[in-house]
């Protein structure tokens, strides 16, 4: 399978499996995964036919770890990421000091006043990269990167969880503790 069409089923999983399963005719139990057989059947339906080996290439080779199989194949799910609501059982934990989020400078005056939501996922992403986060705001224009006071937001309170893929994740991130560039 070449690298174009590796990215085109990883798309299609993520629909399949973050967002609308059950428009693929996919279904998910409550911890977000899915058979193997019937994620390879909807592919197929959906004029993605590839096999068990196929999709263990697309989760292996996937630039961001979107997705896990279960130890004895019989499972898949996403790692993060959905908008269907999902109990991955993530565990709770300590986050560093400052982490990023990156995103564009038109959504900056929003921003500073409701903080960081989490629209149509389960979560706010925040990274403990700066240039992740560079890359994920790189998608809607030029990014601008906002640090985030996760420690002091954690010991305020707030649960912090990593992804199976090193995505920090958390409920929402009220404007006090956004660092905005140039401040
Ligand atoms: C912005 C991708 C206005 C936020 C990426 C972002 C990541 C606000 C957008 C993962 C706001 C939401 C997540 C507010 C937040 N007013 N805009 N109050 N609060 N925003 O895609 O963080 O490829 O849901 O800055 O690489 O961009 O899917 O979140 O620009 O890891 O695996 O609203 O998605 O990973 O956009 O990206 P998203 P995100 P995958």
């Amino acid at each position: 399978m070449n690298k174009k069409t590796e990215i085109k089923v990883s798309k299609f999983l993520s629909f399949a499996l973050r967002h609308r399963p059950e428009e693929v005719g996919n279904e998910l139990d409550e911890g977000g995964w899915a058979d193997v057989p019937s994620v390879l059947e909807a592919a197929a339906r959906n004029g993605y036919a590839v096999s068990l080996e196929e999709l263990q290439q697309v989760v292996a080779n996937n630039d961001k770890k979107r997705f896990a199989l279960s130890d004895d194949l019989g499972r898949i799910r996403a790692s993060q990421g959905h908008s269907v609501t999902v109990e991955l059982g993530y565990t709770p934990g300590e986050p560093l000091e400052l982490l990023f989020h990156g995103t564009v400078a038109r959504f900056l005056g929003s921003i500073r006043t409701q903080g960081l939501l989490k629209g149509q996922r389960q979560h706010v992403h925040l990274s403990a990269q700066e240039a992740t986060a560079r890359n994920v705001g790189q998608r809607r224009g030029t990014p601008v990167l906002l640090q985030v006071r996760a420690l002091a937001m954690h010991h305020d309170g707030f649960a912090f969880y990593l992804s199976d893929n090193g995505v920090w994740l958390t409920e929402t991130v009220t404007p006090n503790y956004i660092v905005f560039p140039n401040e």
